[in-house]
């Protein structure tokens, strides 16, 4: 890692000082944290920075996003935890992406560090703080890398790193911070805003629960809404298919990965898909989990239906994945896995 720790610095370096260096990040546990560490970090370094996270149905190569950047004034751009592609988003910048997820490209045009093929496989949480440690004194914002890891890692028993946060703030405060961080961007407003806002100011996870700032009781109430969304959620019983196992689910909550992952134990020989009419308007979104035997990317690469964008659908990692289909493709998607009109959505 050291040598990658040296790319980031001479990739920063590059960047125009006179301008911000914007900050594109994922709004999971792992994206809001590697986000937060890039920003104190950079800060501390003496640069200014801006924050941009991304959220429902948003992706960093999509047309509208492209635009967007194109009219910001930047001296770089730094992408966390939102995959990795060939092509840089916006082509021209100098650009640093960081990211753990299967790559879908490898870019020539930008610096990449990815936590793919290493073992254990770092967050990008890690991959951050790891890399930040070039250019500040990091050494108080190891618990933000820590909140990634308990967010994204099954197993987290691996990363000395996370046995050090644990020593020095606590296993249950990280975890109980995790929970509350992730609850507004499944809840059905879907604005991780407050949680980003939260790490950007608190000096550990006992300041995130705490209270003593107001964005705490809006992740409270966000955690709240989808508590009730989960229980009814989970009410609704797997239809089977030869090795696929479908939950269908109509809530505006992001509660299908949660859902996915949960049937997972239970049919360990199965590929669980939890399908979420209900999130975005007019659009299926959807959860794959599978136990060890079955390499997601390859199924979903496998059983891609004609109109899958590439960027919205089997990305991710090989026992976590899903995607965004819109009704006429998921119709031919559910169909060709053997479900019959039960599964099919007016389009
Ligand atoms: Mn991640």
């Amino acid at each position: 890692m050291a040598a990658r720790r040296k790319e980031f610095h001479d990739a920063l370096a590059a960047f125009n000082p006179a301008k911000p260096i914007l900050i594109l990040g994922h709004h999971d546990a792992d994206g809001l944290s590697s986000t937060a560490i890039l920003s104190r970090a950079l800060e501390r370094g003496g640069r200014n920075t801006k924050v941009r996270l991304l959220g429902r149905g948003e992706n960093v190569w999509s047309a509208e996003m492209a635009s967007e950047l194109r009219a910001q004034d930047i001296g770089g751009l730094i992408v966390a935890d939102l995959g990795t592609r060939a092509e840089p988003p916006l082509p021209g910048m100098a650009t640093v992406l960081l990211d753990h997820h299967v790559p879908a490209g490898v870019p020539q045009a930008a610096l990449l560090i990815s936590g793919h093929g290493l073992h254990p496989t770092p967050t990008t949480s890690l991959l951050a703080w790891w890399c930040t440690g070039a250019i500040a004194e990091v050494d108080d914002l190891l618990w933000l890398a820590a909140l990634g890891i308990i967010g994204d890692m099954e197993d987290a028993s691996g990363f000395p790193e996370l046995a050090a946060a644990r020593e020095r703030w606590g296993i249950t405060a990280l975890r109980k911070a995790v929970s509350l961080l992730n609850a507004p961007r499944r809840a059905s407003a879907g604005d991780a805003g407050p949680a980003l806002a939260l790490l950007l100011k608190a000096d550990g996870p006992k300041a995130v629960l705490s209270g003593e700032y107001p964005e705490t009781a809006l992740l409270q109430a966000a955690k709240a809404e989808v508590q009730e969304a989960l229980a009814e959620g989970r009410r609704v019983a797997p239809q089977i298919r030869g090795e696929v196992a479908l939950i269908p689910l109509h809530s505006a909550c992001q509660i299908h990965p949660l859902i996915a992952q949960q049937w997972k134990g239970r049919l360990k020989d199965k590929v669980v898909i939890a399908a979420n009419t209900g999130y975005r308007p007019g659009w299926v979104h959807f959860a794959a989990r599978s136990g060890q035997s079955t390499d997601l990317i390859d199924f979903l690469r496998h059983h891609r239906p004609e109109g899958a964008d590439p960027v919205s659908y089997g990305n991710g990692h090989a026992q976590a994945s899903g995607g965004a289909l819109l009704p006429a493709a998921w119709n031919r998607f559910v169909a060709k896995l053997g479900f019959g009109a039960e599964m099919q959505v007016p389009a």
